[in-house]
């Protein structure tokens, strides 16, 4: 039997990430293939294609830098980019690098197992199609392991059902119909205003509320669009070595190096900015319990300025948790949503969902009765999408055993056991706390350098020494402490799924320092990887 290996790589995912894994590979000579369960690609901007769907980076940043000419060619038209225009930019990407030969779509992955022998991996897609490869790439994404909860009587509901995050290619026609829309995390404060827009009647149900910011969302002019071409390299530089992948200056000052007038004053604006910038206000925010009460008193001030109901606006308000240790939501429109007539909103934290019934919801002090329910409940995060394959190291290891108490890995690239296996941003990488994009090509361009340090040393094998990983856990998990993002109940800590171990998955010491360590790594020969 032949035990070479047909691919020399292979990546499961056409998103963000493994498209540029498949550029760099073919770049460095190696014969790639993507797998792609999408009849398209895109990754998550294939899926959530959900009304209102938007980065809630801005789309000079959130686009990659690999290619200056390719930055002067794309023309972003908004500054938050929508899912269409995203998923165009990708499809072009596509077509510019001559990508689409090379990706399997409608080709999910289902197992991919190690070969002790003959030191290659063995994957099986869903329609039983084999590939043997000498490298595997998990290019699976951190947010695309949809969830719907477990709610008794799911399947008795004769009416339409969704998720944001799988959501239907044709339009949705809302119109004369009341919707339930369950989940207040980014993707509900995002459809929410949309359907609300369209459907007779909406009803809200929200187990936590969210600290939103107004994107502040326009159209982007001639000018702006020529100014940051022309200092575009710049500006790539500035994101790669920043904390959270995007070029803002960072304030270093402390909430209360200054008079309550003053940090009112920054605070406005920072708030006029839009988007999420107003966590750059100053530079404790984050560490101070203290300093992130004045943030977040002064986001509520806002809601209670926008929601003209009193009793709505307390239950929109966010109390109890940090602003930040929830992913902050970038909005347009929502609070404001909530002065409409069509739009209840129902606090599901004391009074949970009990059932779904055949014509609606029950909860313990509700029943409603609705034609359509968007589920806008998130993601299996970060660990969702590398566990749904059957993912099995040396000695037939499994990794969902291997992490049953919490993930583990290398610098979020690579596993102990499970060699020649990479994860682009997988847990304990820094790349979900800010702008992704810049992340993913830190980690393609170490993992398709140490594939040629690889083939230059004439080593076969790698894989993360167990110490080494076991000290880059503790090192993640102590940084995460040193902050209040680790603090909420949130899919940063698996909080949304029931059963999860509780571990707080991203690195928290920023994208420049990040990179700098691995840089560093690198030149000392990949420290902390055992080749054979
Ligand atoms: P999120 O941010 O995980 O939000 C999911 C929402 O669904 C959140 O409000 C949850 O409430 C709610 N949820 C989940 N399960 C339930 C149950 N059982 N009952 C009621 N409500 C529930 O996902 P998104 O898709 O909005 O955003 C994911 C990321 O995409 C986002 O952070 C950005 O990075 C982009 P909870 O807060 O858990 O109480």
């Amino acid at each position: 039997m032949n035990h070479e290996p047909t691919l020399d790589i292979a990546i499961v995912g056409a998103g963000f990430a493994g498209l540029y894994m498949l550029h760099k590979a073919r770049e460095q000579g190696l014969n790639a293939k993507v797998f792609e369960r999408g009849d398209g690609v895109g990754g998550t901007w294939y899926w959530n294609r959900y009304p209102g769907a938007r980065c809630d980076v801005e789309s000079f940043y959130y686009s990659y830098s690999f290619s200056p000419e390719l930055d002067q060619e794309w023309n972003w038209t908004e500054r938050y980019p929508t899912q269409p225009e995203i998923l165009a930019y990708l499809n072009h990407v596509a077509d510019r690098f001559d990508l689409r030969d090379d990706i399997c779509l409608g080709s999910e992955i289902v197992s991919a197992r190690y070969d002790d022998n003959s030191t290659s991996w063995n994957l099986t897609s869903a329609r039983g199609d084999e590939f043997t490869s000498t490298f595997f790439v998990m290019a699976s994404g951190n947010l695309s392991a949809a969830q719907i909860p477990d709610f008794p009587g799911l399947t008795d509901f004769t009416g339409e059902t969704y998720h944001t995050g799988n959501w239907p290619e044709n339009d949705v026609d809302f119109r004369g119909k009341s919707v339930a829309i369950i989940g207040t995390g980014s993707s509900g404060i995002q459809v929410i205003p949309e359907i609300a827009r369209q459907a007779e009647h909406v009803t809200v149900l929200q187990r936590t509320p969210s600290f939103s910011m107004p994107a502040r969302n326009t159209p982007l002019t001639d000018d702006e669009i020529s100014d940051v071409k022309a200092n575009y390299a710049s500006l790539r530089v500035a994101s790669r070595n920043s904390a959270a992948g995007a070029p803002y200056p960072p304030s270093t000052d402390s909430a209360f190096d200054v008079s309550d007038e003053e940090r009112t004053a920054r605070y406005e604006q920072y708030w006029s900015m839009g988007g999420a910038r107003i966590m750059n206000a100053f530079g404790d925010l984050m560490t101070s319990p203290k300093a992130n009460d004045t943030v977040a008193e002064f986001v509520r001030g806002k809601i209670a300025e926008s929601v003209a109901d009193k009793d709505r606006a307390k239950i929109l308000t966010p109390e109890g948790f940090a602003l930040g240790s929830k992913r902050v939501c970038v909005d347009t429109d929502y609070y404001a949503t909530f002065n409409r007539d069509n739009v209840d909103i129902i606090d599901v934290s004391s009074a949970p969902i009990e059932r779904i019934t055949a014509d609606g919801i029950a909860t313990a002090g509700d029943r409603i009765e609705v034609d359509a329910i968007v589920f806008a409940t998130g993601y299996d995060a970060m660990t969702g999408a590398l566990l749904a394959v059957d993912i099995r190291g040396q000695g037939g290891t499994s990794l969902r055993d291997q992490w049953s108490d919490g993930p583990k890995t290398y610098l979020g690239v690579a596993v102990s056991g499970f060699p020649n296996m990479f994860i682009i941003t997988g847990p304990q990488s820094p790349s979900v706390l800010g702008n992704v994009v810049v992340s993913i090509e830190q980690h393609v361009e170490f993992i398709a350098d140490h594939i040629t340090f690889m083939k230059d040393k004439g080593y076969r094998i790698s894989h993360p020494d167990f110490d080494a990983q076991e000290e880059w856990v503790r090192h993640v998990a102590e940084v995460g402490e040193t902050t209040l993002f680790s603090t909420g109940s949130s899919w940063y800590v698996g909080a949304n799924i029931p059963g999860k171990p509780r571990v707080f998955m991203p690195y928290i010491g920023g994208v420049g320092n990040f990179r700098a360590m691995c840089d560093e790594i690198a030149a000392e020969g990949y420290r902390g990887f055992v080749f054979s």
